[in-house]
Parts: structure tokens; C-alpha cells; sequence
């Protein structure tokens, strides 16, 4: 397969892949397919979607991490990550998939922006990844992202009750994930970029929540975590 450009936010910040688990999910992706590829810095006015990551590919850009990884899945035939995946793990596969993108993403970004504690450790490494004159703009972009929790409807709730639907959404991955090695079994298939971008968001983001400190408590998502990060992401061991 041609090379694909990634573009995406920089920076692998607190040793996981990306600020972004949708831009973690999609390199991890790309490494696990063994698709080759280059990393650039995203520009969000050329974004296809207003959002990060986007593609460079066949000539044109694409937006969307998943959109991207379907059409990629076809491209690859009999070595796509879901080839042979039977109809009933793959709807499984859709459905923790949008378990953590449409609701744990949006705790996750609670937990980042709004909590006094999370916003004091993200700040100043979201101010590196924005285009300097925007850095300035950082309560705007706080207040932004307050509106649009709002309006998802995650931000209407308090913070006991967003932190217990996170942990739900953990206690079924968990326990879905058993002692398997992979979500689906013992060959990596395309929603294990996705868990695995998700775990290590949060996991790896340094500040004590009861959402972190719950997912600690899961030795096998912790080990999960970290035998793909070893495989996928050696560069990232011990930062
Ligand atoms: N469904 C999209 C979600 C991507 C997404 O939400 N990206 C966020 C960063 S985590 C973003 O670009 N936000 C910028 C914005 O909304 O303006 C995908 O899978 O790529």
C-alpha cells in the first residue's frame, strides 16, 4: 500500500501516543496494520472534518479516524486487521467502540477540562500543541468546550455521576476483556487501536481522579495496556 501522510496534534505528551485518543487510535492503527506512513502536524483549517486526525491519501485528504480506517481495512483485503472476523465480534467490536468514543471520550474530556485539578495539568500542554497567538485564548477554549459538554449532554451531570458512568464504561471493558489478549481474542483486530487509545488516555493522564484510579485497579486493562504499548509503542516505554 503508498504511504499515507497522518496528520494530527503533536507532541506525545505524559508517554502516551497522542493528547488525543481519536489521533492514538488511528497510529496505533496504522502501526498494528502495518501500513506505512508519516506524521505531520496537522493544520485544522484543512481538516476535512474541523477535527484531528486527518489523512493525506490517494491524493486527497480524508478526515475521521474511523472513516479512515474503514477505507484503509478495504484497501488491505486479506490483510486487514477485521479480515475473517465473523458478523457477531464484529458487532461487538462496534459497539465498544462506540461505548468509549460517544460516551467515555466525553468523561475523559470532563475529567480534562473542567475539573480544576485536570484542567491545571492539561493546560499547559494543550497551550504547546495550539498555534502560539491562540495560547491567549485558553479560557475561550475552556468555556468552549464547557458549552459543547453541555450540549452533548455529559456536562449537565455532576461530577460523582460523570465519574461513575466512566467507571461503568470501564467495569464492562474490563470485564468484556477478561484474560484474552486482544478484545476479540488472540489476534489484534481494529477495535483493540481504539481500547488501547482510550485505556492509555486514561491511565496515562497524571492527575488522581476516582475514574484513574479505578482503571489502576483493573490489572488487566493495566496489562492490556501495556503489553500493545510494548509491541506498537516501545519508543514510549518509561517516558
Ligand atoms: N469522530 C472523530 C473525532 C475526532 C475528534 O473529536 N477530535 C478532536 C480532538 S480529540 C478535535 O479535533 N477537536 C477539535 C474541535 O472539535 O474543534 C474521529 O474519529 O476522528
Amino acid at each position: 500500500m503508498e504511504s499515507i501522510a497522518l496528520y494530527q496534534s503533536p507532541g506525545r505528551p505524559w508517554g502516551m501516543p497522542n493528547l488525543s485518543p481519536f489521533c492514538s487510535k488511528l497510529e496505533t492503527y496504522l502501526r498494528m496494520a502495518g501500513v506505512p506512513h508519516t506524521v505531520e502536524p496537522a493544520d485544522i483549517r484543512k481538516a476535512p472534518k474541523g477535527k484531528v486526525p486527518y489523512v493525506s491519501i490517494d491524493g486527497g485528504l480524508m478526515g475521521d479516524s474511523q472513516l479512515v480506517m474503514e477505507a484503509i481495512e478495504r484497501r488491505l483485503g486479506d490483510a486487514a486487521l477485521d479480515h475473517g472476523l465473523d458478523a457477531r465480534d464484529h458487532a461487538t467490536g462496534h459497539v465498544i467502540r462506540r461505548m468509549l468514543e460517544e460516551g467515555l471520550y466525553f468523561v475523559s474530556m470532563y475529567n480534562r477540562w473542567i475539573t480544576p485539578d485536570g484542567y491545571a495539568v492539561l493546560a499547559p500542554v494543550f497551550k504547546q500543541i495550539v498555534p502560539a497567538p491562540l495560547r491567549i485564548l485558553m479560557p475561550v477554549i475552556r468555556r468552549s468546550v464547557r458549552k459543547s459538554l453541555r450540549a452533548q449532554g455529559t456536562g449537565r451531570h455532576t461530577t460523582d455521576e460523570i465519574m461513575a458512568m466512566g467507571i461503568a464504561d470501564v467495569d464492562a471493558l474490563a470485564l468484556f476483556l477478561g484474560d484474552r489478549p486482544f478484545l476479540l481474542g488472540d489476534k489484534p483486530r481494529t477495535v483493540d487501536a481504539t481500547v488501547f487509545a482510550f485505556v492509555t488516555s486514561i491511565l496515562g493522564f497524571p492527575v488522581e481522579s476516582r475514574l484513574r484510579t479505578h482503571a489502576l485497579g483493573k490489572a488487566n486493562l493495566v496489562a492490556y495496556r501495556d503489553r500493545i504499548a510494548a509491541r506498537w509503542w516501545p519508543e514510549l516505554a518509561g517516558t
